[in-house]
C-alpha cells in the first residue's frame, strides 16, 4: 500500500535561564528525537534562534521550526510531541531541575481545526516573530490558510524584534 506522508511544520523553543547553549543542546537534541520517530521524517530545520520572551518575564528563549513528512494524524502527531515534550521536560544535573521544551504543531497541510485539544493553524503563530522568522526561512510559500497569506508575507508584517539568528 502506498505510504500517505502529511506535510506538517512545528515551532521549538526553550528556555534554561542564561544558559542558552544547554537551551541550543535541547533544541538541537529534540530535532534529531523527531527526525529518529516511528512515523515522522525531519524534512527541514531553520537555523536556531535567541529571542526575546514574549508574556511574562522570564529567561531568553531558544527557537527554531522544522518542516515534518507526518504518516500521524493530527492527533496522533500533537501525542508524540507531547510524549517528546515530556521526554526533555526534566533532564538531570545535580538535583532534577525543571526545563521547559515546548513543541508547538502550527500547520498541518491546508488543514484548519478547533478542537478541544488541538487548534491548527496554532492560533498565536501569525504574531510570533519567534516562529515566523524561522519559518520563513525553511517554507516562505507556505499560503496560511486562514488568511490566505504566505508565511515570507506574515514574517514580513510581525514584530522581528528580539529575534536573533544564533551562530552555528
Ligand atoms: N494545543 C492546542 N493547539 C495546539 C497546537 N497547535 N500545538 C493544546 C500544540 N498544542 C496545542 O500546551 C497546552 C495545550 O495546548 C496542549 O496540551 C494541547 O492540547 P503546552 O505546550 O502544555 O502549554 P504552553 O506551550 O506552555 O502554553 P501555550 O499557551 O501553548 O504557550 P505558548 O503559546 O506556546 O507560549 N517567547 C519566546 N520568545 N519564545 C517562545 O517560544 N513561548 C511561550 C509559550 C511564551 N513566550 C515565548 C515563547
Ligand atoms: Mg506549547
Amino acid at each position: 500500500m502506498k505510504r500517505q506522508f502529511a506535510r506538517v511544520a512545528i515551532a521549538l523553543g526553550s528556555n534554561l535561564g542564561s544558559d542558552v547553549g544547554n537551551s541550543r543542546e535541547t533544541v538541537r537534541k529534540s530535532l534529531e528525537t523527531l527526525g529518529n520517530t516511528e512515523g515522522i521524517e525531519l524534512i527541514h530545520a531553520s537555523s536556531l534562534y535567541q529571542t526575546t520572551p514574549v508574556g511574562p518575564p522570564q529567561p531568553n528563549y531558544v527557537n527554531a521550526c522544522a518542516v515534518l513528512a507526518v504518516e500521524l494524524s493530527p492527533l496522533a502527531l500533537l501525542d508524540t510531541l507531547l510524549a517528546i515534550e515530556a521526554q526533555f521536560g526534566r533532564v538531570r544535573r545535580e538535583r532534577w531541575q525543571a526545563r521547559t521544551l515546548d513543541l508547538d504543531l502550527l500547520l498541518y497541510q491546508d488543514l484548519i481545526l478547533d478542537s478541544p485539544r488541538l487548534t491548527i493553524p496554532h492560533p498565536r503563530m501569525q504574531e510570533r516573530g519567534f516562529v515566523l522568522v524561522p519559518l520563513a526561512e525553511i517554507a516562505p510559500d507556505w499560503q496560511e490558510p486562514i488568511t490566505g497569506k504566505s508565511i515570507a508575507q506574515l514574517a514580513k508584517e510581525v514584530d522581528t524584534q528580539g529575534v536573533i539568528k544564533l551562530e552555528l
